[in-house]
């Protein structure tokens, strides 16, 4: 480990493991994009000395749950393979970190191009300069479909419900921060780690975070966020990555990430029967932070997709529980879900009546 005169230990300061990371993130090419720059040197320090030890992989498994080598066939994953499906046309959930927006008609080539730009000593806080990441590429024929990804063993088993949405990979680089969010509700998230370092920030849904996040939830992230809830979240776990491996993203668990270095994972979901208590909670967290929001007067639109996500979540818990209809577990979630598509019914019908006097009151 080499040591920066600055970076030295100081008293108080425990999770040493950390400053071999803060050391990356203060070269180049991190540190020549001071917005990114600052904000993740300050989450690192923080982490370096709090207040408790923060391993650089979980011990149990509130956050992940690790599976080991990743279930593939013979071709490893390879920056090659994933550049082919980068520049195939088509949806890959560009952001720009920089910015903390995403924008349309980025193509894979412009992603590209914004991952070399700290390298050639432009300045870096130019207000045209961008630094993308792709959220979300789907594998193709020529691209990382041919590494035959496939989720562990234990999974292929009818309790489980994969999705069969093709497998799509996060591809970020050096000094991208996705602050605190989280995805979905009550979904497992499949993941492999395919290259690059990548820390993540993991807080388990307690009652006490999820009511402390609520009102963060979907709404564009400011860059103290991760910060903010650094001092606020209870529960929190780090996982470093660097090298090819499968885990379990649990339900709802709040994550941030920041790249130390380009890295890229891919992934996919899974509902999981044995899990249904903890999975329905959410998605009944997820209707009635929805009904709250619905029920003032907050633009509709900003919500309609999330709607979106929760009707998906209850469909793929109806073909779940069709699939295992004798099971003691589907018959105890089977009058649960019942309750959820009550729920999610009221909701629609909130979503009518108020687009309705949005129509009344641009006729009047
Ligand atoms: O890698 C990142 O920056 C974000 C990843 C993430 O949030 C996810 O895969 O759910
Ligand atoms: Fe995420």
């Amino acid at each position: 480990m080499c040591l920066a005169l600055e970076n030295l230990p100081l008293p108080g300061q425990h999770n040493l493991w950390l400053i071999d990371v803060l050391n990356h993130w203060n070269s180049p090419p991190i540190s020549r994009i001071p917005l990114l720059h600052d904000v993740g040197k300050k989450i690192i320090q923080k982490l370096i000395s709090f207040p408790i030890s923060l391993p650089n992989i979980p011990s149990d498994s509130l956050t992940i749950k690790f599976l080991g080598s990743a279930k593939r066939g013979n071709i490893p994953p390879s920056m090659g393979l994933l550049l082919n499906d980068l520049l195939q046309p088509g949806f890959h959930n560009v952001w720009d970190f920089i910015n903390q927006t995403s924008e349309s008609g980025v193509t894979g080539k412009d992603v590209l191009a914004s991952f070399i730009i700290p390298s050639t000593l432009l300045d870096m806080t130019s207000p045209e300069r961008r630094l993308y990441g792709a959220l979300d590429i789907p594998m193709t024929k020529g691209g990382l479909k041919v590494c035959k990804y496939e989720v562990s063993d234990y999974l292929q088993d009818k309790k489980y419900l994969i999705s069969d949405r093709a497998w799509t990979t996060t591809f970020t680089t050096s000094g991208a921060i996705t602050h605190t969010h989280m995805d979905y509700y009550g979904r497992h998230q499949y993941m492999v780690h395919l290259f690059g370092h990548k820390l993540w920030l993991l807080w388990p849904p307690t009652e006490k975070n999820l009511e402390c996040f609520a009102k963060f939830h979907t709404q564009p992230s400011t860059s103290n966020l991760t910060l903010h809830c650094l001092d606020e979240l209870e529960g929190l776990q780090l996982f470093y990555t660097t090298t090819e491996q499968a885990f379990v993203l649990q339900p709802n668990v709040l994550h941030a990430c920041m790249s130390v270095g380009t890295s890229a994972h891919t992934g996919t979901w899974v509902w999981m029967l044995p899990e249904y208590k903890v999975s329905l909670q959410m998605v009944e967290w997820g209707l009635k932070w929805m009904m709250g929001k619905v029920s003032t007067d907050a633009p509709l639109l900003d919500y309609k997709g999330e709607a979106e996500t929760i009707k998906s979540e209850i469909v793929a818990w109806q073909n779940l529980l069709k699939k295992n209809h004798e099971s003691d577990d589907a018959i105890a979630a089977y009058s649960q879900l019942e309750k959820l598509e009550y729920e999610l019914s009221e909701l629609q019908k909130l979503f009518k009546s108020r687009g309705k006097k949005r129509k009344r009151d641009r006729e009047e």
